[in-house]
């Protein structure tokens, strides 16, 4: 039994609910509630095999979380996604198509904040993961980024918009020339940027705002330069 958790009715509500594996037909049933209380499902029915993983999203943006399965293609060894725009049997409404490997565990979310649910992969030997903003098959867009350590189980959420600034050419590795940087060192510099900004007539508003983001060094994976989470701070 997988939890799963959308707002099946688009009345802006999240709610629960449960995916089983019916043995004797070998299929999933998916079990969805649109209150947050107990009682009998809204809507019972099966989606998917056995063996495939439920995923949930709102794929098409338009306001109501839907089902979908992702299932290894024992041929590649490919995880093949299957994302369908209603809460009811019959075919994906996206053409089947091939996103990450045997292995990873694949994840949905809204990376960019344009309301489109789309799909990813985390690697859970490594904690990498690897994000893309359609739903289609294709290099991610976000990633191979590390976050977190061998073992840990993801879970992705609407916790602040994540934009990450990369390196234009690459990483370069192997490079002993150059030093980290230390926190008091991106202080000073922030503390620098802050006072060309009010030298240039920045507005003192705005000054105050990124004045109360916050400012913090840390490991990234090889070309990413830094993370931004806008949302976060207010600004
Ligand atoms: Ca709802
Ligand atoms: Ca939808
Ligand atoms: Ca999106």
């Amino acid at each position: 039994m997988t939890p799963v958790v959308g707002d099946w009715d688009g009345d802006g509500i999240a709610t629960p609910g449960v995916v089983e594996f019916d043995a004797a037909n070998n299929v999933l049933i998916w079990k969805l509630r649109n209150s947050n209380s107990p009682g009998a499902p809204d809507f019972v029915f099966a989606y998917g095999g056995g063996g495939a993983t439920p995923v949930v999203g709102d794929w098409n943006g338009d306001g109501i979380t839907t089902i979908g399965v992702v299932e290894v293609d024992p041929a590649t060894n490919f995880l093949v996604w299957k994302l369908r725009n209603s809460n009811n049997p019959g075919a994906p409404d996206i053409a089947p198509f091939a996103y990450g490997a045997l292995g990873q565990v694949p994840i949905t979310g809204d990376w960019n904040a344009d309301g489109v649910t789309t799909i990813g992969v985390f690697d859970p030997t490594a904690a990498i993961w690897q994000l893309r903003n359609s739903n289609s098959p294709g290099a991610p867009d976000l990633g191979p980024l590390n976050y977190g350590i061998a073992g840990d189980r993801p879970v992705p959420g609407t916790f602040g918009v994540a934009a990450a600034l990369r390196a234009r050419d690459g990483a370069v590795v192997g490079d002993k020339a150059a030093g980290s940087l230390s926190q008091a060192a991106l202080d000073e510099t922030v503390a620098a940027a802050l006072d060309r900004l009010r030298s240039a007539g920045v507005d003192s508003a705005l000054l105050d705002r990124l004045g109360k983001a916050g400012f913090k060094v840390g490991t990234l994976s090889e070309a990413v330069l830094g993370t931004a989470f806008p949302s976060a701070t207010g600004c």
